[in-house]
Formats: C-alpha cells, structure tokens, sequence
C-alpha cells in the first residue's frame, strides 16, 4: 500500500553535514521526496511531535535538542513507506542498530541518533500536519 512517512534528519546529522548521504539512501530503495524543508524546529512543534514521551526522563533534553540547531524536514512516499523508513533507520540506539542502517552507520549516541521517522501511518499524518500544516 503506497504510505506517505515523515522524517527529519535531526541537529547533528545535518551540522556533520550527513544530510546528502542519508536522503540518498532513502531514494536509492525508491521511495519518492514530496516535501523537503531546512529549518528550526519551534518549541511547540517539538513538544507536540515528542508527547507520547511527555514525563519521561529525557523528555526535556529531546526537546531542547531537536531544537537546538537547523533540521531538514521531509515527506515520503512510496509502497511501505513508514516500515521501509524505519529499517533504514536501524533500532533507536546506535549502540544497538545494524552496520548498514543510518543509525548504525552514522549514530553513536542513543540521544544523538541521527533521524527520526514516524513509527506508524498514524503518526505519520499527525507529524505530516505538525511540520507541513
Ligand atoms: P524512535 O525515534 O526510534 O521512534 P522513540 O522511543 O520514539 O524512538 O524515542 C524518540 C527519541 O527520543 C529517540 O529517537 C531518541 O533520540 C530519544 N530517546 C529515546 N529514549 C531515550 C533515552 O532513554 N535517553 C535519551 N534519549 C532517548
Ligand atoms: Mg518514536
């Protein structure tokens, strides 16, 4: 079933200059960019992306860190699209994902993992709307 996913390519992805390599990886499967954006992410955009985790531990460093420096924003598409994504993304700590994942490939830190991905097409209409109205 063609999914539409959204993903951001989180702070220090994109200040290491791994934009261009990570966007690749999602073309080079075929699924096709119908949105794309660099820029802050505001405060409220994070909190509402980020709610689920509201209370936990690392709730406010999330926020702060996603907010912390320019993101690149995007929309996919493509058959699977939301489980396609979050394979390539590899498990949520580098320390556990797969050589050959983004994750596994670029992250080391699991506050620091490198891209975010909606985990379900659900969320990704909610995130779709938070980001791109
Ligand atoms: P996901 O990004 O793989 O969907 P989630 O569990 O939804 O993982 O967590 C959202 C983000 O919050 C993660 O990508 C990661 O950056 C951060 N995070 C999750 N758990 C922790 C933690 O225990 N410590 C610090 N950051 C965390
Ligand atoms: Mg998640």
């Amino acid at each position: 079933m063609i999914q539409q996913t959204y993903v951001m390519i989180k702070p220090d992805a994109v200040a290491r200059g791994l934009a261009g390599r990570i966007i690749a990886r999602f073309e080079a499967v075929g699924l096709t960019i119908e949105r794309m954006e660099y820029g802050m992410v505001t405060p409220e955009q994070a909190a509402a992306n980020y709610a689920e985790h509201e209370g936990r531990p690392f709730y406010t460093g999330l926020v702060e860190y996603i907010t912390s420096g320019p993101v690149v924003k995007i929309v996919l598409s493509g058959p699977s699209a939301v489980p396609v994504v979050r394979k390539l993304m590899g498990a949520t700590d580098p320390a556990e994902s797969a050589p050959g994942t983004i994750r596994g490939d670029f992250g080391l830190t699991l506050d620091a993992n490198i891209v975010h991905g909606s985990d379900s097409p659900e969320s990704a209409e909610r995130e779709i709307a938070i980001f791109f109205g």
